[in-house]
């Protein structure tokens, strides 16, 4: 088990909140080094799109299903987030997808609220014993569009998601409710903090109207036994190669444009809603 993982405490807060938020797991140092990466890797942006919200503000994002050996592959390998990971999924995970979601000054867009199960259960994911991680490479506040989470609603279940302008979110009228019901979070988070969410989390996130840029990297879990019942452009399972903890720093500034297979693991998971750059 990593020295770096979560500890028990942050594991029970996870499952009482559905959200457990691990302050500086990664150091100034490597979430630079992944951050400096993303401004010059030419793959990763070459792979991108725009997702829009109901405004017309758009998020860039680029999503790959398997993690290689650049810096964004060591940290979604990286031996704490793994072995947390299965702690709160409470068995061995394979690697789902990983996403680097850039939201520009003034131009970034919001996303509505959603689970990421709404989205995972008609992938052919038949239990929601799935996770994501989301590390900020910028400082994500309230003012550039920081997650937001409904403490504890992770044990409503999935909640029916549709279609709702360019987006698929959770049924509005329930998300209401909950509203009325549980807390709102606003978690704000610096270079190298982790926020961990259950995949039946809601969550939503704000447009970026302010002059500082917003950049983060998630990667998302399932659990090993809940191999999708069908073939989707997200992974069944896969085995998860974990890497030591040293692996980002060892590696240094290392790019997806040394791996010539990244523009094919990388693919565009709402081709219906979202628009090809
Ligand atoms: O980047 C964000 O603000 C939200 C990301 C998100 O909710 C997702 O990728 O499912």
């Amino acid at each position: 088990m990593s020295k770096f993982a979560l500890t028990g405490e942050q594991i029970a807060a996870y499952h009482r909140d559905g959200f457990v938020l691990a302050r500086a797991m990664f150091s100034a140092e490597e979430a630079s080094i992944i951050l400096r990466t993303a401004e010059l890797d030419d793959r990763m942006h070459q792979a991108a799109y725009f997702r829009s919200d109901s405004t017309g503000s758009k998020t860039r994002m680029t999503v790959w299903n398997h993690p290689g050996d650049d810096v964004f592959g060591l940290f979604a390998r990286s031996e704490r987030i793994v072995d947390s990971m299965e702690e709160l999924i409470g068995e061995e995970v394979y690697h789902y997808n990983s996403k680097l979601n850039a939201k520009e000054p003034f131009e970034g867009g919001a996303w509505e609220w959603h689970q990421d199960y709404g989205y995972w259960y008609a992938s052919g994911c038949l239990f929601p014993a799935m996770a994501t991680c989301m590390m900020a490479l910028d400082p994500c506040t309230a003012e550039n569009g920081c997650l937001e989470v409904l403490k504890g609603s992770h044990l409503v279940g999935r909640i029916d998601h549709g279609v709702s302008g360019k987006q698929i979110s959770a049924d509005q009228k329930r998300v209401e409710f909950l509203e009325k019901r549980l807390e709102r979070v606003v978690v704000e988070q610096q270079p190298g903090d982790v926020l961990f969410f259950h995949a039946n989390t809601l969550h939503t996130s704000s447009a970026n109207g302010s002059a500082k840029r917003r950049w983060a990297l998630l990667s998302c879990y399932n659990a090993a036994s809940n191999d999708p019942v069908f073939a989707h452009h997200h992974p069944g399972y896969t085995k998860l190669h974990k890497v030591p903890d040293d692996a980002i720093l060892k590696a240094g500034i290392k790019p997806t444009s040394e791996d010539k297979e990244f523009l094919q693991r990388a693919h565009n998971p709402i081709t219906e809603v979202a628009e090809k750059v």
